[in-house]
């Protein structure tokens, strides 16, 4: 089983990426692909297709434009679950200790990563992230 875990801009931008890699690895989760992608709005409107329409959507879209995100495709049995309990939930508020988003996090729409919620979205969300045909 694939998934994709992508780390977002602003923690990009501020150099903390490096980290949440280590930590990856320190969790032996396996990173078959990485790479650092600048989305263009339409690919980033493709990649969050759902929340077409929400009132959210316009903010997210400049946040996920604003610079460049790593992407990382992972991969493991259950690597679709597990890497969105290390992740914790959207809201950083909400995040236990040791997930990413306690960590890293710093409001619902800069929750520092994301992971795809399913084998289906991470399908899709791999082939966008790494431009696959
Ligand atoms: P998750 O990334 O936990 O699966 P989604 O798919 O519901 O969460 O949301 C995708 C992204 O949209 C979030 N990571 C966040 O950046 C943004 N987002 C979700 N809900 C809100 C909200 N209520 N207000 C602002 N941004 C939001």
């Amino acid at each position: 089983m694939k998934t994709l875990l992508m780390i977002k801009p602003d923690i990009v931008e501020r150099g903390a990426y490096p980290e949440i890699i280590a930590l990856l690895l320190r969790n032996r989760f396996a990173i078959r692909r990485m790479a650092m992608v600048a989305f263009d709005r339409a690919t980033a409107e493709r990649f969050y297709d759902v929340h077409r329409g929400k009132d959210f959507f316009p903010s997210l879209i400049d946040y996920m434009t604003g610079g460049p995100v790593v992407a990382l495709e992972l991969e493991g049995a259950a690597v679709v679950e597990d890497i969105r309990a290390f992740i914790g939930p959207t809201d950083p508020a909400r995040a236990k200790p040791g997930t990413l988003r306690f960590m890293y996090g710093t409001s619902i729409q800069c929750n520092a990563v994301h992971a795809s919620d399913s084998p289906e979205a991470a399908k899709k969300e791999i082939a966008i992230a790494f431009g696959d045909l």
